[in-house]
């Protein structure tokens, strides 16, 4: 057990590091200054459970997991440590002491937006549940200076800017100089007495970044480094003593560009050397850090599968097996066989989605020009698949003069999975096939999962005290304990403080994000939720169109007997998705109709707060009553959001799709509003001709929506003639055919809330049922079937 702070003492720092650290006197400080001395205080209580983890994970010899990922969707970090360290009284103490406003210092931290979605997000609730199972782990990823782009609506419409969360002191990164690896780039290979010798023609230097990451109950903190690029040469002194200032700094310039910013793309590869040196910046130091550590603890490189297990987090540091092999090959002289061996052993591969755009391919023309000796290996590996495996001629690495991505990383890894049971079953049978029937044994799944820490403890704290009343505290490290909800389900006393607490989150949330969009909304309404990236699969166009239908039956039937609600939306499309910044465009025309009408105004709202965060997703979550996971069943992979929702009593509407599948055989079906086609009904429906029109021709509500857009009653129709066609006339992602299941499932949904105990009942037992969904399941469910490690003791 760790000692904990009183908050006199916690006071005491939060002024010392206000003098010392942060240089300021009382009397001058803004919130800003505050809030660093605060996240001084909080660093220094983990700084010595990290440093007795590191020590003792040495000292016991003992493997380690490595996460290599694009993407970590971090958010705030102050908030969820106070809570992991269980200091939040102490600390609430300590900042009343100080006269100091603790919301508006939370507040004040800018989110750590490095990923896109949920990818990104389960990255960083990964990390937490690491530390908080005591697993000897490493993240690794990029320092992108500018993380995913901040979303603005003009006239309706989408507008990026940069973000720049680093344009200010990040005070939990430690900036380690003497982890600085040269990584290089294109040039060519030499042969050199029968070995290969690779000579870049470019370089740059990663230099590590570590945050520490801090676990349940402050025991154990694991290590997220991020990489940022640096020049290897800080300027050209000849340019500059010419005069030419600009050409002087340019070596500076283009090698910070690597770790300048996150692709913001979300499922389309696009094919960009840039994009491919940021993958191999992040695999090439990651490899060289990963060998550095193990020859410092070992010296025979064959015991590398022992002490070392690498995860891909999907294909984007899929380059990680060809490095590792050159590295075994032309730095140690291993033959192939060998390397190849110890390479497999050590690497595993998730992957997050089926969507064909979405899969990297890499011309091999690029691929050899900026990683010569790789693409050499890469034939080398496919080579001796196809040999050794007695594949098909149409399965292999190298198809068209693309390298996949998705195969070279199914190939290269031990075990592959998959993050729902659906998505895994999928991934079986489409996607991987072929490799599948070669390596029966290979595909496993891991559902994803979240943390409870902060997705429920930190970001609910009204549930959390009734649940810490009615079960004790034991739930928030073992998710499990939820169950012994269920016997609440029926006590009528319980189910008012659970509503109690749900009005008070949409109380909180429409005075705050909602009344900053300039809208009064009533509390009692439903809160309908659908929190997440803008995407064709994850049907948006069908949830406003519900909205357009709703809205046209009420005004037929003013005085009829409706349930109030408010949609909420939020999420970003990605720059160059130009559908998905039509759907974003309609619903603000939606909502800018429907929210001035004065015959619907009391039934039906529309609110699209901009800019979509982790940050925002903590307000909205614990305020929403009704999820909304409608994606066509077969596309979404797993979904997490939905799990957020369950956690947090909200109940779902969606379709049979990723984890929902899960959701639903757990919450028990009727507890749960369904709709729409399953997967293989989905495929049917679609391979159809006419299939659209047929369904819109056979629904009046879904006919007259569409109409009323082209009418010009949302305002000019023009923006939105191409998108109607295209609902009209193709509709990939079956909006029409799912449109009449999804309108009649949402009025069940209606009744079903009207009728309070029932509703709450149903919401009592999700949330009993949701344990599941810890991330700390899912992590524990990698270290027994893929990396075959122990949590560490104390
Ligand atoms: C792909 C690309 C292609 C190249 C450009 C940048 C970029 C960025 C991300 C992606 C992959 C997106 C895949 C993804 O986020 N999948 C989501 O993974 C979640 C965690 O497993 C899962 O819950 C979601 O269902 C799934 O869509």
């Amino acid at each position: 057990m760790i000692q904990l702070p009183s908050a006199e003492t916690l006071r005491d720092q939060i002024l010392y590091h206000l003098t010392h650290t942060q240089g300021r006197g009382e009397e001058f400080a803004t919130t800003f200054d505050w809030r660093l001395a605060v996240s001084y205080t909080i660093r220094d209580l983990i700084v010595t459970p990290w440093m007795s983890a590191l020590r003792s994970s040495r000292d016991q010899g003992a493997k380690r997991v490595y996460y290599l990922s694009m993407e970590f969707l971090i958010g705030r970090i102050l908030g969820d440590a106070i809570i992991n360290l269980r200091l939040d009284d102490a600390m609430d103490e300590a900042l009343e002491m100080l006269g100091l406003d603790k919301q508006e210092i939370l507040d004040d931290e800018p989110d750590a937006a490095l990923g896109n979605g949920g990818l990104g997000r389960l990255a960083a609730c990964f990390m937490e549940s690491l530390s908080s199972l005591r697993c000897p782990a490493f993240g690794y990823g990029i320092r992108y200076e500018h993380g995913l782009f901040r979303q603005r609506f003009e006239a309706g419409q989408q507008v990026e800017t940069p973000e720049d969360w680093l344009n200010q002191p990040h005070p939990w990164e430690f900036v380690r100089l003497d982890y600085s690896f040269t990584i290089g780039f294109k040039g060519h290979v030499e042969q050199v007495d029968g070995r290969a010798v690779w000579h870049p023609s470019e370089s740059v230097i990663a230099r590590a970044y570590d945050t520490p990451v801090v676990g349940w109950k402050g025991e154990w903190a694991n290590t997220l480094r991020l990489w940022g690029a640096h020049p290897t040469t800080l300027f050209d002194l000849h340019r500059f003593n010419a005069g030419d200032y600009a050409a002087a700094a340019e070596p500076e310039a283009l090698a910070r560009t690597i770790s300048r910013v996150l692709y913001p793309d979300d499922g389309t590869e696009s094919g960009k050397e840039l994009r491919l040196k940021q993958e191999y910046f992040l695999t090439a130091a990651a490899l060289q850090d990963i060998l550095r550590r193990f020859l410092a603890e070992h010296d025979d490189l064959r015991m590398l599968p022992d002490k070392v297990a690498i995860q891909l987090n999907d294909t984007h540091p899929a380059i990680a097996g060809p490095e590792l092999m050159r590295i075994l090959m032309d730095d140690h002289g291993m033959g192939f066989a060998e390397a190849r061996d110890i390479a497999k052993g050590t690497m595993n591969y998730t992957n997050h989605t089926l969507l064909p755009e979405a899969l990297e391919r890499w011309s091999t023309w690029l691929m050899g020009r900026v990683l010569p000796r790789h693409m050499q290996i890469i034939q080398m590996i496919d080579e001796d698949h196809r040999k050794t495996s007695g594949r098909p001629d149409h399965v292999g690495i190298i198809q068209h003069d693309q390298v996949q991505m998705g195969e070279l990383a199914f190939i290269m890894a031990g075990r592959v999975n998959g993050v729902s049971a659906l998505h895994t079953d999928l991934v079986k049978s489409t996607v991987f096939a072929d490799l599948h029937k070669l390596h029966p044994d290979r595909i496993v799944n891991e559902t994803n999962g979240v943390t409870p820490r902060r997705w429920l403890r930190m970001s609910n704290p009204a549930l959390a005290g009734l649940l810490d009343q009615t079960i004790g505290e034991g739930w928030t490290g073992d998710l499990d304990q939820l169950k012994q909800l269920e016997s609440h389900a029926d006590d009528p006393a319980f189910r008012e403080r659970l509503r109690g607490a749900k009005r008070a989150n949409k109380v909180w949330l429409s005075d705050g994000v909602l009344a900053g969009l300039g809208m009064k909304v009533d509390p009692d309404a439903i809160f309908d939720v659908q929190i997440k990236r803008i995407h064709e699969y994850k049907r948006q166009l069908l949830n406003i169109l519900e909205a357009i239908a709703l809205w046209r039956r009420i005004h037929d039937d003013p005085n009829g007997d409706w349930t109030p609600r408010v949609k909420i939306f939020g999420g970003k499309a990605a720059p160059g998705y130009w559908l998905a910044k039509t759907v974003i465009h309609l619903i603000n025309d939606v909502a800018a109709k429907i929210n001035t009408d004065p015959v619907t105004r009391d039934l039906l709202q529309i609110a699209y707060p901009p800019n979509y965060n982790v940050s925002m997703a903590e307000d909205l979550i614990p305020a929403a009553d009704l999820s909304e996971q409608i994606s066509t069943a077969g596309k979404e992979a797993s979904g997490t959001g939905n799990m957020k929702f369950t956690m947090n009593g909200a109940l779902t509407i969606g379709t049979l799709d990723g984890a929902n599948v899960e959701i639903r055989e757990l919450v028990g079906p009727e507890n749960f509003f369904l709709f729409g086609l399953t997967t293989d009904e989905a495929d049917k429906a679609r391979a159809k001709p006419g299939h659209a029109r047929a369904a819109i021709e056979a629904s009046d509500d879904l006919k007259a929506a569409l109409h009323l857009i082209a009418e010009g009653r949302f305002g000019r129709p023009d923006p939105y003639y191409a998108l109607l066609d295209r609902t009209w006339n193709d509709d990939p992602f079956l909006v029409a055919s799912d449109f009449d299941d999804y309108f009649a499932t949402q009025r069940k949904v209606d009744a079903a809330y009207r009728d309070q105990a029932g509703w709450d009942r149903m919401a009592t037992l999700n949330i009993a049922r949701s344990g599941f969904f810890s991330s700390d399941r899912t992590i524990r469910g990698y270290m027994n079937d893929i990396w075959h490690v122990q949590p560490m003791g104390l």
